[in-house]
């Protein structure tokens, strides 16, 4: 749905010199005109027009988006002349200057929002192209410019907008019964078609079963894009990508072609062997040229397009990886080309089919997969005639991209690993996931080739089959990174390394597996949307990149794949597997990414979209309950170290418990949903059984001076019952007593798997134990974030203990070094050490409350909140603490200081500073100092 890199850009350079130069001298006289007609009038300001506009989750300038009632949101200027907003006024047209009739016009609207402003008018059009812009109001009631106008193009949102069909090569038809390897062998497919008269502009509409790269005229249409469409609840919507190919087209006679591929609709997910390569791939694509004159030319898949599988590449598997042979290319076979027709031996007519009635065709609505960098080889591990071992020296995600010599007939094997085990190259923990690349070389001399269909998690690459003449070197290959293309956020460093390390690991960590959907690990035969592993990590992944489109994309999956009776599958999409129970601490992800995101966001849309889907979860654990007592399943806390139960990877944790914990956290969190949808109906419902799962989850699992009454006394039993708020009065203190001592008795280590790990920081913060926290995360032995970071780790590890350099992969076996749910500490980073917090939804009231521990004498950092961007850096040396602090436009915020400081000496912006002074801070920096207690 979005421009190509160039054109994203192209984007962001007129948005940076509206910022510059402010509103042109057109939209000054707009301005005037607007000022006699519907407004106030008011006198000439300097107040700032909004920037930074952006549509829906986050996008700018969209192309082929896909709400029909778009939101709208902007910011302030920050700095000297920031200023509070009291109303704003958002006009829509359907030209950038404004002339024609307005389509949709807000008024001047008595409001400090400035995000998540819905539009109104009537529902924008598959196709239709607006401009919308936005004006905004002081305290002093006096009004900005106009902000520049802004593009938003609709996509195809109906089914019905689809003339095209689905097209494929004939032998793959399934009345052929074609086999894995025919199906598991990509397709190529193309037309021609002449354009008579010159071009205004064009898009291309194009989506697969399958994956597609697309050609016209020989040139790719979207070379950063990969993986495209990416990975939805196939059965029931398969998202479509809209590209502007205006440039890529000339009038008289053109090409368009696409290699198709099965991917994730057709390829098995996780070790389902059977099932891999029983679909055939589809492509469908429709291209819409709109002449100079205004007419229309659309060139759509039909039967009269041409399809082989005789091309270069021979397989293609997610998990398997990808065969190339050199001697099968066809030079010009996605350009015009006369040698090509159904005459030419390898080509053949496509089959078609039509549109499923219940898949829906929507435009994607998040950035694709794309090529975000390349890493270089840092060394070369060994080498001999045969092989060699390169290390890029960063575990990460993506394709090589080899330029290697060899012999003609010879055939290179590439292969990937995360790590060494004792010196050798190791690749028994992807388990039944070949994720090999073989090239076959037609000609002596130096190859390049880059893998398309298939991606690999990797920090080692070995290449055998070369030249045996030659020596390797570090050029013969680059590491391709790829992931869902988003804002990383690079927000946080401190003076400690391994600290930063940490955070780089687990930033690592998110890029390896935002791919299309949050995956568990990106390298073995898994790399599954595991909802428990998604719903620890998505706050942390809020505060480390521009993940919110991301995550409100995979909850469409999330809805789609809840069954009738309100089932939320382990894993998203789901296919069939041995697991078709579900897992609390698993489906209540369900819950809480929707209430996190509104936390982070503020925006109401996320609560309504979800609502339905939350209750829905909530009564199907009130059906696997009794008494208020969950039996639900559950993976529990999912690899605990130390265990002493027989089930070794669920921890220790009584399973009910972990359930009726959960239960009460799903029904609270869809409370409060419905406190803030005005829900007032469901309230009090919710409220009562809430109250009544409370009461059940401390008299059952507790006896009266708070100990277990069945199982062990684990961490994770007090850290759900303490961040789930199941505790009341003092019994909140005794909680917190039982969980210290637990800790205590581990040497300040903890003994938490998924489900207690990410609550550890924020329980212990609230106990005023801030001081635990950093002996937890300081650590280096193990269990510990540190032990990896000492054994090497550039990525957050599955378990524990995955890995130690001297004695490599744990036989415990399940180790994969990149699974990100460890990496939720990260959270505390922002809301603890910088002591960023959202006090209100969307941070409109913002909590700054540094956490201070003898480990680090200074932190510094942002988070980009929807109003602007909050800052934090604080130091202390010879026990004098200094805080500098910026507070973003159109938000307060609140200062908790530290405990550690001599509340006397407290300065704010030199002045001695009460701490009623420090409740209400409006935009602006702030410098405040202090003495620390000895
Ligand atoms: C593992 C996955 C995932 C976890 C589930 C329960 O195989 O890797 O991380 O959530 O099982």
């Amino acid at each position: 749905m979005f421009r190509t890199k160039l054109k994203k850009s192209a984007a962001l350079v007129v948005f940076a010199s509206s910022v510059l130069l402010g509103c042109s001298q057109h939209e000054s006289q707009q301005e005037a005109q607007q000022n006699t007609t519907a407004e106030p009038l008011v006198s000439k300001t300097l107040l700032q027009a909004p920037v930074q506009l952006k549509v829906g989750e986050g996008f700018i300038e969209p192309l082929g988006y896909y709400e029909s009632k778009p939101r709208f949101s902007w910011r302030l200027m920050q700095g000297l002349n920031s200023f509070k907003q009291t109303a704003y006024q958002i006009q829509v047209a359907s030209d950038a200057q404004f002339k024609s009739p307005i389509i949709w016009d807000s008024g001047q609207v008595e409001s400090s929002a400035n995000s998540w402003i819905k539009y109104q008018g009537q529902p924008l059009q598959s196709r239709q192209t607006v401009f919308w812009r936005v004006k905004v109001w002081n305290e002093a009631k006096q009004a900005s410019k106009w902000s520049s106008a802004q593009s938003l193009e609709m996509g195809l949102l109906a089914n019905k907008d689809w003339t095209a069909k689905w097209i494929g090569h004939t032998d793959t038809e399934l009345a052929k019964s074609p086999s894995q390897a025919l199906i598991a062998t990509p397709q190529y497919l193309r037309t021609e078609f002449a354009l008579d008269k010159s071009v205004k502009t064009a898009r291309l509409y194009i989506s697969a079963k399958g994956l597609f790269k697309a050609y016209i005229n020989g040139q790719q249409v979207a070379p950063q894009d990969v993986m495209t469409p990416g990975w939805t609840p196939y059965q029931k919507r398969i998202e479509t990508l809209t590209y502007d190919v205006t440039d890529l087209l000339a009038q008289g006679q053109n090409a368009l072609a696409a290699t198709l591929a099965g991917g994730w609709y057709s390829g098995r997910i996780f070790d389902l062997k059977d099932q891999d390569h029983t679909q055939p791939p589809r492509l469908i694509a429709q291209l819409e040229v709109t002449y100079q004159d205004g007419s229309i030319k659309t060139i759509a898949t039909d039967e009269t397009w041409l399809a082989s599988q005789q091309g270069p590449i021979r397989f293609a598997s997610i998990y398997d990886g990808e065969k190339y042979d050199q001697a099968k290319e066809i030079p010009g076979w996605n350009a015009v080309n006369k040698n090509i027709s159904l005459q030419s031996s390898k080509w053949t007519q496509v089959t078609t089919e039509n549109l499923d009635a219940d898949v829906a065709l929507s435009p994607k609505r998040h950035a694709p997969i794309r090529v975000i960098e390349s890493l270089p080889v840092q060394q070369i591990v060994k080498a001999d005639t045969n092989s060699v071992v390169f290390d890029f020296g960063q575990n990460m995600v993506g394709v090589p991209k080899v330029s290697i010599p060899m012999l003609a007939g010879q055939t290179a094997k590439i292969r990937f690993a995360e790590a060494l085990h004792k010196g050798e190259f190791y690749t028994d923990n992807y388990r039944s996931a070949h994720s090999t690349n073989y090239f076959t070389a037609d000609k002596t001399g130096v190859i390049h080739y880059q893998p398309s269909f298939t991606y690999h998690g990797y920090r080692y690459v070995e290449i055998s089959g070369f030249d045996p003449k030659q020596t390797p070197s570090k050029d013969w290959v680059t590491a391709i990174v790829q992931h869902s293309d988003m804002a990383l956020a690079n927000n946080f460093t401190s003076s400690h390394s391994k600290l930063n390390q940490l955070l780089s690991n687990v930033v690592w960590g998110l890029r390896s597996n935002f791919y299309d959907i949050p995956l568990d690990c990106p390298q073995r035969d898994e790399r599954m949307g595991w909802t428990g592993d998604a719903q620890v990590f998505v706050t942390p992944s809020m505060y480390m990149a521009d993940s919110y489109a991301f995550w409100s994309a995979w909850l469409q999956s999330l809805r789609e794949d809840q069954t009738a009776e309100g089932k939320i599958p382990s894993y998203v999409p789901y296919k069939e597997w041995k697991v078709k129970w579900a897992s609390s601490g698993w489906g209540d992800a369900a819950t809480i990414i929707p209430w996190d995101l509104y936390m982070m966001t503020g925006d109401k849309q996320v609560l309504a979209d979800n609502y339905a889907m939350m209750q829905a979860w909530v009564r199907y654990h009130t059906s696997h309950s009794k008494n208020a007592i969950s039996s639900m399943m559950t993976f529990g806390d999912w690899l605990q170290p130390f265990t002493e139960s027989k089930q070794v990877n669920r921890g220790d944790t009584p399973f009910d418990l972990i359930s009726t914990a959960y239960y009460a956290r799903s029904i609270e969190l869809t409370l409060k949903t419905a406190k803030e949808l005005g829900k007032t109906a469901d309230v009090a419902e919710l409220q009562a059984l809430h109250q009544q799962v409370k009461q059940a989850f401390r008299q059952h699992f507790f006896d009266s001076q708070l100990n277990p009454t069945q199982g062990l006394a684990t961490q994770t039993t007090y850290l759900l019952g303490l961040a789930f708020n199941l505790f009341d009065g003092e019994e909140i203190e005794i909680a917190q007593q039982i969980l210290i001592m637990l800790l205590k008795e581990a040497d300040n280590h903890l003994r938490t798997g998924f489900l207690g790990t990410p609550l550890l920081a924020s329980v212990l913060q609230d106990a005023g134990r801030s001081d635990l926290v950093y002996e937890l995360i300081f650590k280096e032995t193990y269990p510990s974030w540190f032990y990896s970071v000492n054994n090497g780790a550039t990525t957050t590890w599955e378990r524990w203990n995955s890995y130690s350099l001297k004695d490599g992969f744990n036989p415990q076996g399940m180790n994969s070094l990149n699974h990100y749910a460890y990496g939720s500490i990260s959270r505390w980073f922002y809301e603890g050490m910088l002591g960023i917090q959202p006090k209100t939804p969307g941070f409109k009231q913002i909590t700054i409350a540094p956490q201070l521990g003898e480990q680090l004498n200074q932190a510094q950092g942002f988070y980009d909140t929807p109003q602007g961007r909050v800052e934090v850096a604080w130091q202390v040396t010879d026990k004098q603490f200094n805080l500098k602090l910026v507070v973003p436009s159109n938000t307060t915020a609140e200062i908790i200081l530290p405990k550690q400081l001599i509340a006397s000496t407290v300065k704010l912006n030199g002045s001695v500073a009460l701490n009623q002074a420090l409740q209400n801070l409006s935009a602006g920096s702030y410098n405040l100092t202090a003495t620390l207690a000895d």
